[in-house]
């Protein structure tokens, strides 16, 4: 018997060959799941745990079939027995437990710690519904819930379970664990995930809407709850703090059985806190200390000793600031803790109010806790780093600059390659050997750079991957792309800092230019995904934009031949997996200084895709890496943005007036957009534009055109764009989640390795 004819028989009662998808997929479940129940979990004596909010791990199978290493002796059987892998991957949920790169790049980092060998488990709660289910109706989003828990799939029910005090009632935890395989690694650790049985979706009522003041039914249903009112903003912090009671608890209990006296415990947890969401760990770590003996002055040595926390953005709503009296109205044991905590902080800077715990309006600052009682403060790339000890943190800098250092994000080569994009891995293979899939050092790759047999590979394997692109298209959203055209793409969560809504602007742009006759050498299609969050209006208004001009020029013979815009549904890590593969070009055209890093830029060109960005993120350091010739890059640099900002010096309307830009701007309310679309939105988008602009769309426009018709006419040289794609593969090495995890654990957990 076979590995998988075992299963079949058992399960079914089928041979391979006889069973549908669907039960394939259980078939690789139950496989897989079985293998790593028997691997043993990390138990070296100090142990990470990475807090966070999400994990958006993505559908598991192939990439733990990789990990396993199975995944080729499965894929053989299944191709004997004429079955595909990509179908029955179609069977499996993706899990919903994140939303964006925080979350996505918590994912990576689980999958790296586990592949170093080192012991770290991640931390959060089991949503049941995760962010939400984006469907499109009448070019708008809406959103309905994302139900991902099938009951037999990767999250594992365990026995463990707390006693979490709030201020009403107390609530008892459920703990489910995924198991984290690293790649060809015989330990494994978990994702531990807290739930709460009592929740129910029966209380959702109209999309994602229910009782806010519901707790007990409410608390796990979904990420990030709308928290624009009272209510929502006392149940983020029923979640904040349900998951760091239970992670603290979990960390204590896991330590104490390992030997800690608790006085030790630094030597055995260090508590990554990514972002603020998960900041109330550190007064809940000090109380539960307490109960357990430990005087404050000493528990706060110890949590300063053991908690870092890391910066994801700059923009103020990621800060999070909770009002005392909120905390009061959910966890009230927390506030002495809190107040001495602040007391500490006055003590040791006195009168210094920017770096103060609780401020004038009597809100607590997330992040000044972090910073105050961690010991450790990193930014996401150089970049962003560079900004947070220059202006954002400052304050902070000034006092502790020993504890800033920088960790540039990076992304995990067995999903995003190995799996994402086997031709291409295969193709690495035969020219630089298979070292690369365990030290991430594709730099021989250069050598190949006049091989013209591996620059026709290149232009197969992209050729290929829009195949399968397309394939999925049609079959998911019944679009048909052209795979003759240059795929450019921009997939990320729709912010406006982000600037869709400039991509949306050049859409414009060449749609008049194709009216006019001006038809591209080669059909473009541009592609776009991302959610917008439910109670951000401008957000939405720009899905409605894009769904619009898709709309628009579908139906314009003269130029749809030449020209598509095409928004992906629900997009998610699944989509990903097709969509950067495929890709010609990578939009990474935030305005400069506001994304912390990005991680999608550097799947993209890991994938062979040439990046079209502004100096921002990790964009400068794709750029260094390749050079100028390998990139394009285009706007206002992040220093003139933050002084623009600092004097109040952009005024959108200067730029609308130009002649290039006001058509353009004006087309979103033209009679055509109107006849399709909702004037409300369309009118408050045109007005935003002109009037107010905060994330400025416009300073940068015209440079973007003229960049975006450069790319497109450099593609031409057909030969000469694979060389530069061929350059960015060979680079991307440094991108490697690998290579970060192995800074995190060298600069700041010193973890040893199995
Ligand atoms: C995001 C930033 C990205 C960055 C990821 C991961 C949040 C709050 N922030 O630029 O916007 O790449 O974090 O660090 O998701």
């Amino acid at each position: 018997m076979t590995l998988l004819s075992n299963y079949t028989n058992k399960l079914f009662n089928k041979t391979v060959a006889e069973c549908t998808e669907q039960e394939l997929y259980k078939v690789l479940l139950h496989l897989v799941r079985d293998k790593s129940k028997d691997q043993p979990t990390n138990d070296t004596k100090k142990k990470l745990y990475y807090f966070s909010a999400e994990f958006l791990i993505g559908k598991l199978l192939s990439n733990n079939l990789l990990s396993l290493g199975l995944y080729d002796e499965v894929q053989a059987e299944l191709t004997a027995a004429g079955k595909n892998m990509m179908d029955i991957e179609q069977a499996e949920n993706e899990p919903s437990l994140g939303n964006g790169g925080l979350g996505r790049l918590a994912a990576c980092f689980v999958d790296s710690i586990a592949t170093l060998g080192l012991n770290g488990d991640g931390v959060g709660l089991n949503y049941h519904y995760g962010l939400f289910r984006q469907v499109f109706k009448d070019n708008q989003q809406t959103a309905i819930p994302d139900p991902w828990l099938v009951g037999d799939d990767w999250v594992i029910r365990s026995e463990h379970s707390y006693v979490v005090p709030f201020k009403d009632f107390e609530l008892k935890s459920t703990l489910y664990d995924i198991d984290v395989p690293g790649y060809k690694q015989e330990k494994k650790n978990r994702l531990r995930l807290f739930d709460l049985d009592s929740v129910n979706s029966e209380i959702i009522t109209d999309g994602i809407n229910f009782d806010k003041g519901n707790i007990l039914e409410n608390l796990t249903l979904f990420l990030y709850p709308d928290d624009s009112d009272h209510a929502g903003e006392l149940l983020r912090i029923y979640q904040q703090y349900f998951m760091v009671s239970n992670g603290a608890q979990l960390v204590l209990d896991e330590a104490i059985a390992k030997g800690s006296n608790l006085h030790d415990l630094a030597d055995y947890a260090i508590i990554q806190i990514n972002d603020t969401h998960p900041a109330f760990v550190i007064p809940e770590l000090i109380r539960l200390l307490g109960e357990r003996g430990i005087e404050f002055d000493e528990a706060v040595k110890i949590v300063r000793s053991m908690t870092a926390y890391t910066n994801h953005t700059i923009l103020a709503e990621a800060l999070e600031k909770w009002p005392l009296s909120d905390i009061e109205e959910v966890a009230p044991q927390l506030l002495p803790i809190i107040h001495r905590l602040a007391e500490v902080v006055e003590e040791e800077y006195p009168g210094n109010e920017a770096v103060a715990i609780i401020d004038k309006q009597n809100r607590v600052h997330m992040a000044h806790i972090a910073i105050h009682f961690g010991y450790s403060v990193n930014g996401v790339a150089a970049l962003h780093t560079e900004i947070l000890k220059a202006s954002e943190l400052k304050h902070f800098y000034d006092i502790y600059p020993e504890k800033f250092n920088n960790k540039t994000n990076g992304i995990t080569f067995r999903r995003w390659i190995m799996d994402a994009n086997p031709e291409l891995a295969k193709l690495l293979d035969n020219t630089i050997g298979t070292n690369w899939r365990n030290d991430s050092d594709l730099t021989a790759f250069l050598d190949h750079i006049d091989d013209e047999n591996v620059i026709k590979a290149l232009n197969d394997i992209k050729h290929d991957n829009k195949k399968k692109l397309q394939e999925r298209l049609r079959k998911t959203q019944g679009v048909e792309i052209n795979n003759h055209s240059i795929i450019d793409v921009q997939i990320k969560r729709i912010h406006e800092y982000k600037r869709q809504q400039m991509l949306a602007l050049y859409i414009i742009h060449k749609y008049f230019a194709i009216k006019n006759g001006e038809i591209p050498a080669t059909p473009i299609t541009i592609i776009f995904g991302g959610k917008a969050a439910p109670a951000y209006t401008i957000a939405q208004d720009v899905i409605h934009l894009i769904l619009n001009l898709s709309e628009i020029i579908a139906n314009d013979p003269d130029v749809s031949p030449h020209l598509q815009v095409v928004m992906i549904e629900n997009y998610n890590v699944s989509a990903a997996t097709y969509l950067i593969p495929a890709a010609n070009i990578s939009e990474q055209i935030s305005l400069a200084s506001k994304e912390a890093s990005g991680t999608g830029n550097m799947k993209f060109m890991l994938n062979g895709a040439l990046t079209l960005g502004t100096m921002d993120g990790a964009n400068v350091e794709i750029h260094e890496l390749v050079g100028d010739e390998n990139i394009k890059i285009f706007g206002k640099l992040s220093d003139e943005i933050i002084e623009l900002y600092d004097t109040n010096g952009y005024v959108a309307k200067d730029y609308y007036e130009r002649e290039t830009i006001k058509p353009l701007v004006d087309f979103i309310v033209s009679d055509e957009m109107i006849a399709i679309g909702n004037e409300e939105r369309l009118t408050r988008l045109h007005n935003e534009l002109i009037n107010k602009d905060w994330f400025m769309t416009l300073i940068d426009l015209e440079e973007f055109i003229d960049a975006k018709e450069e790319l497109y006419a450099e593609y031409e040289d057909r030969e000469n764009w694979l060389r530069r794609s061929l350059v960015n593969i060979a680079k991307a090495g440094y991108f490697s989640s690998d290579r970060t995890i192995n800074d995190y654990n060298e600069d700041i957990w010193h973890l040893e390795k199995a």
